[in-house]
């Protein structure tokens, strides 16, 4: 409308609620994402604590099966993945030199999505009965009404709402990557965790679809009776099944990439050494990125595909192996003769190399097919999934927060609760799992809410059990140091850890426009080698200027309300509700897209004096 040059200064929930600011819809989706995973964790627990006797009537039958699926579709979609993007969103703009990501205003409505599908699954609980039909929601489980309420439809709208988010969030990044690094900053100059960022926004790109399409055949069937999946009405199983593992199993890697991107940080920071094998190290995220797209089928071996089918995936899913093994040595090798200094985000570095391994050893079992048909269904895959999303995922996700907390809290996570929380949280994890593998082999299969006395199965599930209270209690420590450290923690310098990229190089927290003046990037590191020079900033690319920023705006909020009262309205087939929902989403759309909006500029006098470089 207007060509106000004036700032749009925002305060308190409203700016939240309309903020366009990487750094800050980075900090909505970890706080998102940290609000799921104690209700994920939860509902893990409860699950344990049925396990913990045989015969235990605690949650049983419908009951435990409604929190299996919860906990599995919680801490996939609505724990992992938004930790991953509230950590590109925090780092990657900062780390390539850039000011803003492609497009700020797409950024908050992928949040806002996310967010409220998230939410819109958990109002199942309160609404009549979770979804049961297990995170991967196979056919006929969850495609016909016959067999669970409106669980499924909040399953099926909560995850197409929230996957529509992640799409947004994935192209953005594509883009942000692509166009805006600092002048100097090749794509071989770039951080590792911009690298896997990179790669897997890419696979977002291509494996998010399939899920989409899926879900929305699945919406016809369970609301509109049609037949693709329900075989009841001539539907195929078969085809849900690939079109959820051709998502399926890229995700895996979407959720590990990136943690392994900030292990590749961590490691060679606090080990005081440049990354061993940098391009070998981008050339295996790239191979890894490709070959997740080539394995779907190992979650299908008994399905009756046929030994052909079988043998190829099974050498596809083991070639992965290759890449995979070469980033584990370059971390050794980064490691070897290193000043290594044991802090929280390097321990839970540590901690991950022998963690990881062994999920990734029991992955290789699970993909020789033939053993597969004797390990399918069993503890034993909960054992080896658990070790390579906990193992993986869930640490890099602890590291990256020690690492980067100073960074995006301007406060220094304290570090012996930090010590607490590793050791408590890397012991109940082994106790937890560990015997699960035991337990698969030994007969107990997966998916189930008892098992009888005396069967072999008693003691391996009661020191499973004892293990997830070791890591609750892991994870109660970390939110006391989280609220601890907001209220007295140690102020954040610039540069706690001697870091070596360009986010090191600006204030803890960075001011809202990142770089006063775009550094100039010259070489690998690029803060390092400034430091080595015996530089104590980044060169300047251009001189100190007027800035322009994007406006905040609360169109990606009401958009997604829109989807979600929508959604309602197709949970309960009331087709006004569900017709409004949509029309609010679709005026905002037409709202934005006549709005005349230029933004607004910062002038060099309101950027404060440390950030303009005036006091050293
Ligand atoms: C905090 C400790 C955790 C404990 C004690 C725990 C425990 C469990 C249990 C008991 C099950 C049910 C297994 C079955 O009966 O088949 C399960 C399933 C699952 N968990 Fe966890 N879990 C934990 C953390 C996580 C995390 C961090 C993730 C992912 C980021 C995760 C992802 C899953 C998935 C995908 C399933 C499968 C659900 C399904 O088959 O529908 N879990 N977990
Ligand atoms: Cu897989």
């Amino acid at each position: 409308m207007s060509h106000s040059l004036s700032i749009n200064k925002r305060t308190g929930i409203w700016d939240w609620l309309t903020t366009v600011d990487h750094k800050k819809i980075g900090i909505m989706y970890l706080a998102a994402a940290g609000l799921f995973f104690v209700i994920g964790g939860i509902e893990a627990f409860l699950m344990r604590l049925q396990l913990m006797y045989p015969n235990n009537d605690l949650f049983v039958g419908s009951t435990f099966n409604q929190l299996m699926t919860m906990h599995g579709t919680t801490m996939i979609f609505f724990v992992a993945m938004p930790a991953i993007f509230g950590f590109m969103n925090a780092v990657v703009p900062l780390q390539i030199g850039a000011r803003d990501v492609a497009f700020p205003f797409l950024n908050s409505l992928g949040f806002w999505l996310f967010f409220l599908g998230g939410i819109l699954l958990n109002v199942s609980w309160f609404a009549g009965g979770a979804p049961e039909g297990g995170w991967t929601a196979y056919a006929p489980l969850s495609s016909s009404s016959l067999y669970t309420g409106t669980g499924l439809d909040y399953y099926v709208l909560g995850l197409q709402i929230s996957g529509a988010g992640s799409l947004m969030g994935g192209i953005n990044f594509l883009v942000t990557i692509i166009n805006m690094r600092a002048p100097g900053m090749t794509f071989m100059r770039m951080p590792l965790f911009t690298w896997t960022s990179f790669v897997i926004s890419a696979l977002i790109l291509f494996a998010f679809p399939p899920l989409t399409v899926g879900l929305f055949l699945m919406f016809f069937d369970r609301l509109f009776d049609a037949n693709f999946f329900d075989p009841t009405g001539g539907g195929n199983v078969v085809i849900w099944e690939h079109l959820f593992w051709i998502f399926g199993h890229p995700e895996v890697y979407i959720l590990v990439l990136p943690a392994f991107g900030i292990f590749s940080e961590v490691i060679p920071t606090f080990s005081k050494k440049r990354l061993f094998g940098y391009h070998s190290m981008v050339f295996a995220t790239v191979l890894i990125g490709f070959l997740g797209f080539m394995v779907w089928v190992h979650h299908m071996f008994t399905v009756g595909l046929g030994p052909l089918a079988n043998s190829i995936f099974a050498v596809a899913t083991m070639a992965i192996a290759v890449p995979t093994g070469i980033k584990i040595f370059n971390w050794l090798f980064t490691l070897w003769g290193g000043q290594i200094r044991f802090t929280t985000a390097n321990i839970f570095a540590l901690g991950f190399i022998p963690s990881f391994v062994m999920g990734g050893v029991t992955g290789v079992m699970l993909a020789m097919a033939p053993a597969d048909f004797q390990f399918q269904d069993s503890y034993f895959v909960v054992a080896h999934f658990h070790y390579v999303i906990l193992g993986g995922t869930v640490f890099g996700l602890f590291a990256g927060l020690y690492y980067w907390w100073p960074k995006i809290f301007g406060r220094m996570l304290n570090e012996t609760l930090g010590k607490w929380h590793f050791w408590l949280f890397f012991i109940g994890f082994h106790i937890t799992f560990f015997p699960q593998h035991l337990l698969g082999v030994w007969g107990m299969p997966r998916r189930v809410f008892t098992y009888l006395p005396n069967q072999g199965l008693d003691t391996g599930n009661f020191i499973s059990t004892v293990g997830a209270f070791f890591m609750g209690a892991a994870v109660i420590v970390f939110l006391f140091n989280v609220i601890w450290t907001t209220k007295r923690g140690e102020r954040a310098v610039n540069d706690p850890w001697d870091g070596r990229s360009l986010e090191w190089s600006i204030s803890s927290p960075a001011p809202e426009y990142n770089f006063a003046q775009i550094p100039q990037i010259r070489g690998l590191d690029a803060y390092w080698v400034e430091k080595m020079a015996g530089n104590k900033e980044m060169k300047p690319s251009e001189p100190l200027g007027e800035i322009h920023m994007p406006s905040p705006s609360i169109l990606p909020l009401i958009m997604s309300l829109g989807l979600f009262i929508s959604s309602f309205g197709f949970i309960y087939h009331n087709y006004y509700i569900a017709g409004a929902g949509l029309l609010i989403t679709f005026a905002c759309m037409f709202i934005r897209s006549i709005k005349d909006d230029h933004g607004y500029h910062i002038k060099p006098d309101e950027m404060s004096e440390r950030d303009r470089g005036i006091t050293a």
